[in-house]
């Protein structure tokens, strides 16, 4: 059994509910190695410790595995803890980003609770560790594992990435998809699908380019496209998130992608990330991304002056984000980006200067997150002697870490919180004024979402009124969006009487 971890932090959850899209080929990997699987997700289903309980001891598995990135450590943990409580002989499985690299940490603290890590890319290392299972073949032969033996942590050789990333048998069907929606876009079902692994780049607050050793291998671009009218024709997909890091680095290879979803018009829509200087690239192809239905395009644009770019080696200039924004506003697609903040020179002043910017830019969205430094990035480093947090399940981007020199962590706290609303109170009468009614609708919605979003919601309580005004704001707009037209005018001055 594959079980998500039952972790929450109030953010993307508040915009849908997203399907653990490893336990996917993970589980029809156990499968082809003569197992039956199920997927838990936990995590969505909103179920906590209790009703994990009941389930395990329903399903009474003979393995459970879970994932972790570093915010849900603790809940894994706590979710192998309670299968090795109901029955010690249970065999326990972890992996994902943080056991990866912090395998030997995990293994010390917690002996009793995880029997194997698998560290890196999980399919041909879980297929022959499953084979392995009683035949008493030695773990020591399998490449990708780490585990206790003798009081002492074993690591084997390092597992090579896979050579073909579309010979992975997905198992779709073992989804629970009525769970799977996007709330931005009603009546949806969503998939997630990777079309591409990796990430060649040096970002130094990232470990994705760690995690993937700096490699990226891309899927054949008929097979991606197979695999999305599968979930459309088979699951009733109707949104699909491509969870890539970077789907767009072959250009070739994209453009295709692109193409065949528009000679099969599958209307599907697409949520997608990327990086700022490929969408400049592309700029003479980008009328394809919206009608092969991309809608939504995720940049990091993380900070707004060049020395902060340059810190972190995120290798864009702050005029190619600015253009790769307004590229993706003229072809009528929803931009997001992200700024990060709580470096350890922060002062209110840089802040101000960066929400400035922020609005310059003026994303459809923009996040401000705080930096957080995975123990094992290569930030981590440079900045730890300034991290006073070491609660890793606090490491989710919303709650500051490090203590800059002249700020404290409740200044960065509150000024993350203080961006959001004015940057969002700003945008409340550029949606009015929208033309493009799906985009009016979609940000309306989104806006919605966000209020929704018990990160925001919890967090504004304290910083004034703005969640109210805010909700009849939005209450006036979904008005106007139901009644065909009421014009722009009159809305504003509507709006003007919140
Ligand atoms: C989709 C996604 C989500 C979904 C997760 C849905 C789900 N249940 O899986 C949602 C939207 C809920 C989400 C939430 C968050 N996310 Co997120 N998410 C992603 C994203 C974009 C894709 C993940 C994915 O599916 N990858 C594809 C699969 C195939 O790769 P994989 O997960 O790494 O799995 C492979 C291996 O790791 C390994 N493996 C993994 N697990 C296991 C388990 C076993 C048993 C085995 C054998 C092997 C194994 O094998 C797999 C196949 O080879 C990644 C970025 C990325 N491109 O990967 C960020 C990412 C994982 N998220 C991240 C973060 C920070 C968050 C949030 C904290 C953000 C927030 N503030 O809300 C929350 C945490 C909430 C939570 N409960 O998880 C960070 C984690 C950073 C870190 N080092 O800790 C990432 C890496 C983004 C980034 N660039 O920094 N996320």
């Amino acid at each position: 059994m594959f079980v998500t971890p039952p972790y929450h932090c109030g953010v993307v959850e508040a915009a849908g509910r997203w399907l653990p899209l490893a336990f996917v080929s993970l589980a029809g990997v156990a499968r082809k190695a003569g197992w039956e699987a199920e997927i838990y997700d936990a995590m969505t289903k909103d179920h906590g410790l209790k009703e994990i309980e009941v389930r395990l001891r329903e399903s009474r598995p003979d393995i459970v595995a879970t994932t972790s990135s570093t915010s849900t450590i603790i809940a894994a943990m706590d979710v192998l803890k309670l299968a090795k409580k109901i029955d010690p002989n249970t065999l326990t499985i972890a992996g994902g980003v943080h056991p990866t690299f912090c395998y030997e940490e995990l293994l010390e603290e917690n002996p009793h609770t995880i029997d194997v890590i698998v560290r890196g890319e999980g399919e041909t290392t879980l297929l022959e560790l499953l084979a392995s299972l009683g035949i008493d073949k030695p773990l020591d032969n399998i490449a990708g594992l780490a585990f206790n033996r003798n009081g002492a942590v074993v690591s084997t050789a390092e597992r090579e990435f896979a050579k073909d990333l579309d010979s992975f048998p997905m198992a779709w069907d073992l989804i629970d998809w009525k769970d799977y929606r996007y709330f931005v876009i009603s009546n949806s079902r969503l998939g997630v699908i990777s079309s591409s692994r990796g990430c060649n780049q040096d970002c130094t607050f990232c470990s994705q380019q760690k995690f993937w050793k700096q490699q990226w291998r891309g899927r054949n671009p008929e097979r991606v496209v197979e695999e999305i009218q599968h979930l459309r024709d088979e699951y009733g997909v109707n949104v699909v998130l491509i969870a890539d890091e970077l789907p767009t680095k072959d250009r070739g290879r994209w453009e295709r992608i692109l193409d065949l979803l528009i000679q099969r018009d599958l209307g599907v829509y697409l949520l997608m990330e990327t990086r700022v200087e490929d969408i400049v690239r592309d700029k003479d192809i980008l009328h394809k991304y919206r009608r092969a239905g991309i809608v939504h395009i995720y940049i990091g644009v993380e900070a707004t002056d060049q020395k902060t770019l340059d810190m972190i080696k995120k290798d864009i200039s702050v005029e190619q984000s600015l253009e790769a924004i307004r590229l993706i506003h003229e072809h009528n697609m929803i931009t997001e980006t992200s700024f990060v903040l709580g470096f350890p020179d922060e002062t209110k002043t840089s802040i101000a200067r960066t929400l400035k910017l922020a609005r310059f830019y003026n994303p459809d969205f923009a996040h401000f997150l705080a930096i957080t430094p995975w123990p094992y990035a290569n930030l981590y480093e440079d900045v730890k002697e300034h991290i006073e947090v070491f609660d890793y399940s606090k490491y989710n981007l919303i709650e500051p870490i490090i203590k800059p020199t002249r700020m404290s962590l409740k200044q960065i706290d509150d000024a993350i919180v203080s961006c959001y609303r004015k940057f969002y109170m700003n945008k409340l009468n550029e949606i009015i004024a929208l033309k493009d009614p799906f985009k009016k609708r979609y940000l309306i919605n989104s806006m919605r979402v966000m209020m929704n979003s018990s990160f925001l919601t919890s967090k504004m309580r304290g910083l004034g009124k703005l969640p109210e005004k805010v909700k009849k704001v939005l209450r006036l707009l979904e008005k106007e969006g139901n009644s065909n037209g009421d014009g722009a005018t009159r809305m504003k001055r509507r709006l003007a009487s919140v």
